[in-house]
């Protein structure tokens, strides 16, 4: 049984928890963060024996095979570098890295260690997602050639003034906020279920709200809520952006990223027209996938072995795996679960670490740190390009 430090006690790392857990993957046998009280508390409540306030303590502990990164980004690069040195696995939270030049320095210290290493880009796991991703591949047929990718991902935790988080601040969070914390997903995916590659962006970033009140502990976690008092303080990341892109393959994009659109929680959605037909996959209706033609439009949903099969080729069941039968919604929880299920199982297997992003035809069985540096080379981008009021392009 392989077993697992998680560090960080925000939002997502119990998500991590439960999906170890629940795939069967390994034993939680450790929680790290920066407060120990928390950390502690952390641990109680999800029936962890141990946690600890000192990272070194993870690195040191030669029982822990596997250390899932889930700290606020700023810690992502130094405690992925740590972890590798220390023989550990290691699986990040996105971003990888709050610029191009940790996110290299993270893909070289998983190369130089020889681990296995991935980035948790989330929807990867849902199984509407990957069937989404398989159509597509049918190239010639289903779908045709891709004329647009289009999409959103649309938040409002942090619609008004009085909601305040760590991501909002750049020494914590990175000079983006929007585009790096949700954006990266909406480019994951896109890429991921196009099997095609962003070229270039055109991006334009707002703040609508240039000054925000942050009051201790308020709104420590992503979606906690917001306060009426507290100090003022200047605020630079984007709340908001629209970006247009240029694929490789020739088609074209565009999408809108907020995390201030009143009313909308988790809007995620990626859209693809095809020559033939258009799909539309939305995270808040995870098991359906629309698929429209000139004199149709149907929805298909998950079927049997659908998600028990979620690696990434989209085969080979997993006896045991508590995946629920379809017609049973599964969505957020579990992507995370079907997400780590290749890459725990490389890891069992001995199998050859892939590092490289992934690339069409030679997929690597879960998203490596290649995948994430190329994240992030799209915040950049954005960022310049936003900046400069001009097309930006990705580095290779
Ligand atoms: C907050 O915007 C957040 O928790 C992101 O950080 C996650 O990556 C996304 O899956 C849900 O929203």
């Amino acid at each position: 049984m392989l077993r697992v430090a998680v560090i960080g006690t925000g939002f997502v790392g119990p998500f991590h928890v439960d999906a170890v857990r629940r795939g069967g993957y390994g034993e939680v046998t450790l929680i790290a963060g920066s407060d120990a009280g928390r950390a502690a508390e952390r641990a109680r409540a999800l029936g962890v024996h141990r946690s600890t306030a000192n990272v070194a303590d993870v690195f040191g502990d030669p029982a822990i095979d596997v250390v899932h990164v889930c700290t606020p980004n700023v810690s992502h690069v130094d405690l992925t570098e740590r972890a590798l040195a220390a023989g550990k696995h290691v699986v990040v939270e996105k971003p990888v890295a709050m610029d191009l030049d940790g996110a290299h320095r993270s893909l070289r210290a998983a190369r130089a260690s020889g681990r296995h290493a991935m980035v948790a880009f989330t929807y990867r796991g849902y199984p509407m997602v990957r069937r989404a991703r398989a159509i597509v591949a049918a190239g010639a047929g289903e779908l045709g050639a891709l004329r647009l990718a289009r999409g959103q991902y649309i938040q409002d935790w942090l619609s008004d003034p009085g909601a305040y988080n760590w991501r909002v601040d750049p020494a914590i969070g990175g000079t983006s906020r929007a585009v790096a914390d949700i954006g990266s997903h909406w480019f994951d995916t896109t890429e991921f279920v196009s099997g095609q590659r962003v070229e270039a962006v055109f991006a334009d970033l707002a703040t609508f709200i240039p000054i925000r009140r942050r009051s201790a502990g308020s709104g420590a976690l992503a979606f906690g809520g917001s306060s009426a008092d507290g100090e003022e303080v200047a605020i630079a990341s984007e709340d908001a952006a629209t970006i247009l892109v240029r694929m490789i393959g020739g088609a074209r994009g565009a999408c809108v990223l907020s995390q201030v659109s009143t009313g909308w929680k988790n809007g995620f959605e990626v859209a693809l027209d095809g020559e033939r037909a258009s799909l539309v996959w939305a995270q808040e209706d995870p098991e359906r996938l629309w698929v429209r033609t000139k004199d149709a439009a149907r929805t298909m949903q998950r079927a049997a072995g659908d998600t028990a099969g979620a690696d990434a080729a989209g085969t080979g069941a997993v006896p045991g795996v508590p995946s629920l039968p379809a017609g049973h919604p599964e969505g957020y929880a579990e992507a995370f679960r079907d997400l780590f299920r290749p890459f725990y199982r490389a890891i069992v297997e001995g199998d050859p670490p892939r590092y490289a992003a992934s690339d069409p035809g030679d997929e690597a069985p879960y998203p490596t740190l290649g995948d994430g540096l190329r994240a992030v080379a799209f915040v950049e981008a954005a960022l310049r390009s936003s900046r400069e009021g001009r097309w930006v392009d990705l580095p290779d």
